[in-house]
């Protein structure tokens, strides 16, 4: 099936469950999301009363100011992190044609759709183990199709520094990975966040791993069944990247399940697939 892939980007995608697709995106769909965000602080700011000099906008600096309004109270991070999913710019990106026209030929499906609740900007931020992704499948948490997608996007350059997402090449084709419900090295994590695998370290040391360095507008198309986690942010300012996943009426799993979702939409994994949940 033609589409906005190449042949060989659609053979890498199969055989790796990732493929980065530089310049997937035109520049002014990406500013108008960072755009978004500079005027979300710009009002939270204001609204605080912050001595805060921001900057005007521009697109290398438009998260200038987050890092004031954190220090001065963490919960307002969560205020962002809640809006900025919905300016107008971003959910244009999610449902976009081209998203679309993707899921069409990876998937070979006339049924693409969008999962509901399955897409958000990720705000990483130095330091902050507790909501760092840690080594995971995309299925158990989102649930909806086996075959979901994953557009990944970052919103700044990401170097080696700021933590980019680590794959597991090739993960995807071993199937669906057994998980434990809590994670025993921190039990402040809930929710999707404490699913660890079941023999992780082992099960991760099979595989080669690339962190692939990526620009905004770059696209990283990543599979429901792909092994991979966050990087470490080392740097002083807040990794700012778009997840927005996709996923597939006609595959057979989530058609039996009624398309359910998972932790975002009020499922349980234990209660829709008791026997991938091991305690
Ligand atoms: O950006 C990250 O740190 C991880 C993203 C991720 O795990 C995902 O999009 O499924």
């Amino acid at each position: 099936m033609s589409g906005p892939l190449t042949d060989e980007q659609v053979a890498a995608f199969a055989r790796d469950g990732f493929v980065v697709l530089p310049a997937f995106y035109e520049p002014a769909e990406v500013e108008a999301v960072q755009r978004g965000i500079h005027s979300i602080i710009r009002l939270l700011i204001k609204q605080h009363q912050l001595a805060v000099d921001q900057p005007a906008f521009a697109p290398e600096t438009f998260d200038a100011g987050y890092q004031a309004l954190i220090a001065h109270d963490r919960v307002l991070g969560g205020v962002v992190y809640d809006a900025v999913k919905q300016i107008p710019a971003f959910i244009r990106i999610v449902a976009s044609a081209k998203h679309e026209a993707v899921v069409r030929q990876v998937r070979g499906t006339d049924a693409p759709v969008i999962a509901a609740g399955g897409y958000g900007i990720r705000i990483d931020n130095p330091g902050e183990e507790k909501f760092r992704a840690g080594w995971h499948q995309d299925y158990p948490a989102q649930i909806r199709s086996l075959d979901g997608l994953v557009f990944w996007s970052p919103l700044g350059k990401v170097s080696d520094e700021l933590g980019p997402v680590e794959f597991c090449i090739g993960s995807h084709q071993d199937g669906l990975v057994p998980v434990h419900t809590r994670d025993p090295k921190d039990p402040r994590k809930t929710g999707a966040y404490a699913l660890v695998l079941t023999d992780e370290s082992e099960r991760i040391g099979r595989y080669e791993k690339a962190a692939p360095l990526t620009d905004p507008g770059d696209l990283v198309l990543v599979d429901f069944l792909t092994l991979h986690r966050g990087g470490h942010n080392r740097t002083d300012r807040a990794r700012w990247s778009m997840q927005m996943r996709w996923f597939n009426f006609e595959e057979s799993t989530g058609a039996r399940l009624g398309w359910l979702g998972g932790y975002a939409a009020g499922n349980d994994l234990r209660s829709v697939h008791p026997e991938l949940v091991v305690d």
